[in-house]
């Protein structure tokens, strides 16, 4: 009794949740479980992609409903067994021009606002800041151009570990199984982030389906997208090019943050100025180059094992 009474009320709920379009499609930006339609992401592009999508969609169930509801009346009501006789004509050129022109002009409204936001989706003109990611056989690579900024970004190892191991992973212990990364590619929000994506071995396809697209990566091709991205949050998306064995296990994970914050993170990641790297070649090179009228001043200088951090700082 008690079970049936639970099993009414989880039917009303879902009724009710179905029956309040604006309840069933309120999406979080990742997909889950059961959900019945498509994300609204948290870009103007996945926006645009969404209102597209639902126009089209209402579109089609009002052509549905009407046409399978003339046609199931007229075979209800015009049935033989009462004595319907069908008409004998062939052509009828009212008909034709009717049923041509009605659905060139949904066509083409339904074409004319997709158009437009195709191209604003591929307008990449005025960004602030621009990704080069490149795909490699399996993990992507981030370079912040003009930032001095790149890194490597691959399956985490705990996923790794899991999936050598043999062990069957939960959602509530690894809610992020094959979802994870170790480098997140950072990004500020309310930024126009100019993305130029290439591939290294074969062909990727950069696609975090919250930003609202999916864009190829191909070897010897640099293609463009571009995103401004609202709503601080992690974001997870997926290699959706089969690119070989370990395809599924080259995830995205996108990390939007304050632009603040962003500086900071930036500043950070960026190669410090008095890396042991930069001055060793200077030691090196003052006893060649200490004859040469052009390093004259600094070799002495850079020679002086207390002055090469500051030599180092003066270069970077
Ligand atoms: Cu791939």
């Amino acid at each position: 009794m008690m079970q049936a009474k639970g099993w009414w009320k989880r039917l009303i709920a879902t009724g009710a949740l179905l029956a309040s379009p604006a309840l069933a499609w309120a999406q979080s930006a990742d997909p889950h479980r059961w959900q019945l339609n498509m994300g609204r992401g948290v870009t103007a592009s996945s926006q645009n992609a969404y209102e597209a999508h639902m126009i089209v969609l209402i579109v089609c169930v009002v052509i549905g409903v009407i046409v399978f509801g003339a046609m199931g009346y007229a075979m209800f009501k015009f049935r033989r067994s009462k004595g319907a006789v069908a008409a004998q004509f062939s052509h009828n050129t009212t008909a034709e021009v009717i049923w041509t022109v009605i659905p060139v002009v949904i066509l083409i409204a339904m074409a004319w606002p997709a158009t437009a936001k195709l191209i604003a989706m591929y307008d990449t003109r005025d960004a602030a800041m621009t990704v080069k990611v490149t795909g490699y056989q399996w993990m992507w690579k981030y370079d912040y151009l003009g930032e001095g900024v790149s890194f490597t970004s691959r399956l985490d190892r705990e996923s790794d570990r899991i999936r050598q191991s043999g062990e069957q992973p939960t959602l509530e212990a690894n809610p992020h199984y094959l979802l994870d990364v170790d480098n997140r590619l950072v990004l500020p929000v309310d930024t126009k982030v100019r993305f130029v994506i290439t591939a290294d071995d074969v062909i990727h396809a950069w696609w975090v389906p919250a930003l609202g697209w999916k864009q190829d990566a191909i070897p010897g091709l640099i293609n463009e997208a571009w995103t401004e991205i609202k709503t601080p949050g992690v974001y997870r998306g997926q290699c959706a090019e089969l690119c070989g064995k370990d395809h599924g296990f080259m995830p995205i994970v996108v990390e939007a943050v304050s632009k603040e914050e962003f500086a900071r993170w930036l500043a950070s990641k960026k190669p410090a100025p008095a890396a042991p790297v930069e001055p060793a070649p200077a030691p090196e090179a003052a006893p060649v180059d200490a004859g040469a009228p052009a390093d004259a001043g600094a070799a002495p200088e850079a020679a002086a094992p207390d002055a090469a951090p500051e030599a180092g700082a003066a270069q970077g």
